[in-house]
Parts: C-alpha cells; sequence; structure tokens
C-alpha cells in the first residue's frame, strides 16, 4: 500500500525532507493534498485530518480508514507534513522520518543510532525553523513586508552567527563518524545526511552570497552534498516535475536585500 503524505500544494517545505526519503527509497507514495479534491483526497482532506472540530469518524472517514482505527482516531496532527501508513497517521517531519527510515532502510538498525539519528534530525528541524524566522522574526502571521527591517537585521545575524554555529558543528559530526566516511550517521548513507542536502541547498537558494564559501568552510559537507545528489534516484527526482521548485512562500526564500557574504 502506498504511504500518503499530505502537504500543503505548491512549495517544497518541510513536506520535502520526507520526500527526499521516500523518493531515495523508490517508495510509492501518493501526495494527498496535490490531488484534485475529492471525497479522500485534494485539501479538503488534509484539512478534515487538521480539524479540531471534527469528530474522530469524520476525520477517519476523510483518510478513508475504518472507524475502528483506533490511533488514526485518536491522533489530530497540528500542522503539515503528517503521514498516513494504512491505519497510522504519524505527525511531526522528524517523527515521520524515525517512523519511515527503518522500513526505506535509512539508518543503522540499532537502537542507539536511531536515537542519536533523531537528535541530528532534530537539530536539522531547530535550523529549519531559524532559516524560516530569518525572513519573519516578529510574526509568521504577518506578512514579510511588515517585517523587513527586522528581518534585515536578524538574517544578518543568521549569515553571520548562526550558519557558522550550526554548519561547524554537523561538520565535526561527519569528522567524528568512524564508522562511515561522508555519512553523519552509521557507515551507509541514512536520512540525516538526505535531509543535510536539502537543508543545505535551501539555504544556498536562499543566501547564494551567505553560502559563497561553503564548500571551503565546511568541506565534508560540501562533499556529503555532492555525493547525495548524484544518488540515482534522488538524482532523477530533482530533475523531475515532482520537485516543487524553491520559491518565496516557503521556508527557504531568496531576498536579495537579506543576502550578503558572511563577515
Ligand atoms: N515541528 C513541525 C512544524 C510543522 C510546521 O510548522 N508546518 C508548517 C508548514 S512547513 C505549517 O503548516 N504550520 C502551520 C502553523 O504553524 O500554524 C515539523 O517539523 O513538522
Amino acid at each position: 500500500m502506498a504511504y500518503e503524505l499530505y502537504y500543503w500544494p505548491g512549495l517544497q517545505g518541510r513536506g520535502e525532507f520526507v520526500r527526499m526519503a521516500l523518493e531515495d527509497a523508490g517508495a510509492s507514495y501518493l501526495e494527498v493534498a496535490r490531488e484534485p479534491e475529492g471525497p479522500h483526497r485534494g485539501m479538503g482532506a488534509m484539512t478534515s485530518l487538521m480539524s479540531t472540530e471534527a469528530t474522530g469518524a469524520e476525520r477517519s472517514h476523510a483518510a478513508q480508514v475504518p472507524t475502528s482505527a483506533r490511533q488514526f482516531a485518536n491522533a489530530l496532527p497540528f500542522a503539515p507534513p503528517f503521514l498516513k501508513d494504512g491505519d497510522v497517521l504519524i505527525s511531526q517531519t522528524s517523527n515521520i522520518l524515525m517512523y519511515l527510515a527503518p522500513r526505506l532502510q535509512l539508518v543503522p538498525s540499532d537502537e542507539a543510532s536511531r536515537f542519536w539519528a533523531n537528535g541530528l534530525q532534530l537539530t536539522i528541524a531547530d535550523m529549519v525553523t531559524e532559516a524560516h524566522d530569518a525572513h519573519h522574526p516578529i510574526a509568521g502571521s504577518l506578512y514579510y513586508e511588515e517585517q523587513k527591517v527586522e528581518a534585515k537585521r536578524r538574517a544578518g545575524d543568521f549569515i553571520d552567527v548562526r550558519i557558522p554555529k550550526f554548519m561547524s558543528y554537523f561538520e565535526r559530526v561527519l569528522e567524528l563518524n568512524r564508522d562511515g566516511v561522508g555519512h553523519l550517521v552509521g557507515a551507509e548513507v541514512s536520512y540525516v545526511d538526505l535531509s543535510m542536502f536539502q537543508l543545505i541547498d535551501g539555504l544556498t537558494y536562499a543566501f547564494p552570497q551567505g553560502m559563497l564559501r561553503f564548500g571551503q568552510d565546511y568541506p565534508l559537507l560540501g562533499a556529503l552534498v555532492a555525493d547525495v545528489g548524484k544518488r540515482p534516484r534522488l538524482a532523477a527526482y530533482l530533475a523531475s516535475e515532482r520537485r516543487w521548485p524553491h520559491n518565496e512562500s516557503c521556508i527557504f526564500r531568496h531576498y536579495p536585500e537579506l543576502d550578503r557574504p558572511a563577515k
């Protein structure tokens, strides 16, 4: 049965971290909210599942699962992405990836490695939130144009202080991984490597000036990006129409006035 991924249509967003894993593994999945509107498809189905007004039975109907599916009826996601696997519903990007990774063989099998991978993924998620806050430092409910002055200040700090702090850390994690050269966790590629690719790709789109010296400053991360981008199924996905282009509705937004080389 195909996995069903729920995420806003028209942007990569946090859903892209999940897509990277599904695509690399060649897993079959359906983008529910990108489908034409119908009984269990489209934006309507997604918003029904997030509705705090809907009953368990209504939510089960929206997702086409039996009302007897207890976990599903009890689970109410706050925000996309979320994933349906049969009658199981999982929310939160890092949690979805932690669920999928053993099934897609994208994480070592031992428990310590799986929790270590999740810790790194949560650190990536922290940085994703900061990348978003660089253009929306005051409130997500306000337009960028209403917080441009603050965004300029915040983006400057993000480029000068936060990108180097996070990326020096991830570079060091790569150096310390004696199990697998070029991988963040274990001996083989994991979902954390795929997410790192997506994070750096997004930052490079948003801050081409700020990321100008990235490969020189962080050679192991630069090599990781090059290697991940060559993985056959992922390369095919990145070149396909399924890969939504970066845009200014997303987390990683390119506003030239926020971008400059690091000090
Ligand atoms: N921590 C959550 C964040 C989810 C999230 O913020 N989703 C965004 C789209 S990328 C959203 O729709 N947020 C709605 C809101 O926060 O009101 C995750 O990593 O999945």
